[in-house]
């Protein structure tokens, strides 16, 4: 049987801000929208943040998700994954409440507190939209991404009662041994869905042995009960995901990771990243996988079991 890739989209985010790119998704419709589309295009997970609709800044009240949550479930099969990183800003508990509330089928679950630099972006980009924008990113440089051993174990004893899922963040080697600690405490369950993430600044690179590094530490650790995913930021959006598929794994695009779609030129829209990922895979001589697929290889609860 051809080998199934899961194909992610993470649709904006908290790490871009509205000024870098007019093709962002903010408002819930936009959000709702594009969401529908990278399914279209062939997604079968989209990977969720709110913002506020009128500055964009990042929302991670209950309220902000609602809108769109059911429309989406109404109007597609999509597999839906509400984050817990919320932004960098935020402290656990805040970021808890929309997978807490809404009981998704998968919620992302970071590994690990770190840096995580976006201010060299102010280089380039000097005029903002919003007020929050500039001190927002550059913040980014005296901040901590915070996720301890007990911020973690929170996200986990919560969601895990609900029935949600993890995508399982890691930022870097250590993350991997930071889960197989919490294996080894009997507070994850195979299979782990793990999401390697390359090139954030405070993370791992995205070069070829770093993403083969990655993936053979997961393979020593976790052997047979993992599935493994890739997200590359910025412009190693695409080499990271094709080196997945070609290393047996499963990739992650979206505005979130990446603004681009090609050097230089910024997406139009999410499902242009599904659409280039989607024809990668099958040039490949791969299938992408459907959410129907996608919920039996992780082993997810139902469309039809979650709070919204
Ligand atoms: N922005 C990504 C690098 C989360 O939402 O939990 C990581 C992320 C965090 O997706
Ligand atoms: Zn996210």
């Amino acid at each position: 049987m051809t080998r199934k890739v899961i194909i992610t989209c993470a649709v904006t985010g908290a790490i871009h801000t509205p000024s870098m790119s007019p093709h962002l998704p903010i408002t819930p419709s936009q959000i709702a929208d594009e969401a529908l589309a990278a399914r279209e295009a062939g997604a079968a997970i989209v990977h969720l943040h709110a913002r506020d609709p009128e500055t964009g800044k990042p929302d991670q009240s209950p309220q902000a998700y609602e809108p769109f949550l059911g429309v989406i479930k109404q109007r597609s099969d999509v597999v839906i994954n509400i984050t817990t990183g919320g932004a960098p800003t935020m402290l656990v508990d805040e970021r808890l409440g929309p997978a807490a509330v809404f009981k998704p089928e998968i919620a992302s679950l970071n590994m690990g507190s770190m840096n995580f630099g976006i201010y060299p972006v102010l280089d380039k980009l000097k005029t903002f939209q919003h007020d929050w924008e500039e001190p927002y990113i550059e913040g980014s440089r005296d901040r901590v991404f915070r996720n301890t051993f007990a911020d973690i174990e929170s996200i986990l004893t919560t969601c895990a009662g609900n029935g949600t899922r993890f995508e399982i963040e890691c930022y870097d080697i250590g993350h991997l041994y930071t889960l197989a600690h919490f294996v080894q405490r009997g507070l994850v369950t195979p299979p782990f869905f793990v999401q390697s993430v390359f090139g954030v600044l405070g993370g791992i690179g995205a070069h070829p042995e770093d993403v083969q590094h990655m993936r053979r530490t997961a393979d020593r650790l976790f052997g047979q009960d993992y599935q493994w995913s890739v997200l590359g930021a910025g412009k190693a959006q695409m080499a990271v995901a094709l080196q997945s598929v070609l290393l047996g794994g499963h990739l992650r695009v979206g505005l979130e990771d990446s603004l681009y779609a090609g050097r230089g030129r910024l997406a139009q829209s999410n499902a242009e990243q599904v659409t280039l990922a989607r024809e990668m895979v099958e040039h490949l001589g791969f299938e992408v996988a459907t959410p129907d697929e996608a919920r039996e290889i992780l082993n997810l609860k139902g469309g039809d079991k979650v709070a919204f």
